[in-house]
């Protein structure tokens, strides 16, 4: 994985540019202006806004693989139909992403390989096992949920082509996020045993699902080049107590406990207490206990109990569709290898 933030530097990295236009650039994204891949941008700018939009793609075709392998397992037709849609749909946000990508200067091959070798990350969540279809529930209502939390603030960025993409991600997310909140209702009404699938799924996704936004803020968050230059536009950690402001009480109001989980190598839950830490405070904040930080750390660098799993069959789908991409691009006639 790699070790470089070129999105975190500080905008002294700015420093070789050409001072007036730099002036020009900060004043126009202040304003409220927007980005084109043609306009004039600090290098640091451009290498940032492709480090995000590409972590973004790539979180997209692997988020994708955790809920593909329940579409053949899907406990009803409409479900199933529901969930193939989905699948269609991320591994569609991940082209229209890549292309975001690409036109900040970095072939799409290049992408996929630096994907497949571990050089670049996705999003931690997709990390960790969905052993029953109420991990499916949760994906689709927790990490759809907080997704869309993320995705909405991003569409009030600065650079042009990824804004619009949020517009229509978000969109499509929405519809995610619905299907996602009817399964999580349907099993909560449902017996004794859907009910225990359920909480069990969301013991396993609460924590992760509150790494989703990222670490906690750096001191000086507000002033770095992400939200100085609009990439994104609010902090983690303003973004993480609006998510738990949202879901803690609709996960009660569900009859769902919020506990406090230690997990085994595999992802699976070894030990649960209640939080206690859990009260709404006068301002309708919500107090709650930190994920470890230190997992979410070992996941993103790849230790987490998925991440050869997700990435040996990204590998294998790359390498069964050279002959496809030799085809298009190069002209070739050869066959593709046989099973
Ligand atoms: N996972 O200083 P910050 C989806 C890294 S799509 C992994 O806060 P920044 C749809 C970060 O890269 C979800 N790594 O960094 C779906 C940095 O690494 P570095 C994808 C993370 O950039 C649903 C380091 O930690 N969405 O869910 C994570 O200012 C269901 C320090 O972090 C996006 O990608 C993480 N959660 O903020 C699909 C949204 N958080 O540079 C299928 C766009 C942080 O040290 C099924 N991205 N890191 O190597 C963003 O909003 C931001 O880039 C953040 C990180 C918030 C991810």
């Amino acid at each position: 994985m790699s070790g470089s933030s070129n999105v975190g530097m500080h905008v002294d990295h700015a420093q070789n540019e050409d001072p007036q236009a730099l002036a020009e650039f900060e004043a126009h994204v202040a304003a409220g202006g927007i980005i084109e891949p043609d306009d004039w941008m600090p290098e640091v700018y451009r290498k940032g806004m492709l480090r995000m939009a590409e972590h973004h793609a790539n979180s997209e075709i692997i988020g994708a693989l955790p809920e593909g392998e329940w579409i053949t397992r899907a406990p009803s037709l409409r479900r199933k139909l529901a969930l193939t849609a989905k699948v269609q749909d991320e591994v569609g946000h991940g082209q229209m992403l890549y292309r975001v990508s690409q036109d900040l200067g970095k072939s799409r091959d290049q992408m996929l390989r630096d994907l497949i070798t571990g050089k670049t990350k996705y999003h931690n969540v997709f990390n960790y096992p969905a052993p029953t279809w109420g991990d499916i529930a949760m994906i689709q209502w927790l990490v759809d949920g907080a997704a869309i939390m993320n995705q909405k603030t991003l569409a009030d960025g600065a650079y042009g082509p990824y804004v619009r993409t949020m517009r229509r991600i978000n969109m499509e997310e929405a519809f995610h996020f619905k299907s996602g909140e009817d399964m999580v209702l349907t099993l909560m009404s449902g017996t004794k045993r859907q009910k225990q699938l359920c909480q069990d799924a969301f013991d396993r996704w609460w924590y992760p699902s509150l790494m989703f936004h990222g670490p906690p803020d750096k001191p000086n968050a507000e002033s770095l080049p992400p939200m100085r230059w609009r990439m994104k536009t609010e902090t983690n950690d303003s973004l993480r107590q609006r998510f738990v402001n949202r879901f803690a009480p609709a996960a009660l109001d569900l009859g769902l406990k919020i506990h406090v989980v230690t997990k085994n190598d595999d992802g699976l839950v070894l030990t649960k207490t209640p939080d206690e830490k859990l009260r709404c405070n006068d301002d309708g904040n919500w107090e709650f206990t930190e994920p470890d930080w230190e997992e979410f750390y070992r996941v993103i660098r790849g230790g987490g109990p998925c991440n050869q799993k997700r990435l040996a069959l990204r590998r294998f789908s790359y390498e069964q569709g050279r002959w496809v991409r030799n085809a298009v691009l190069k002209g070739s006639t050869a066959l593709p290898p046989a099973a």
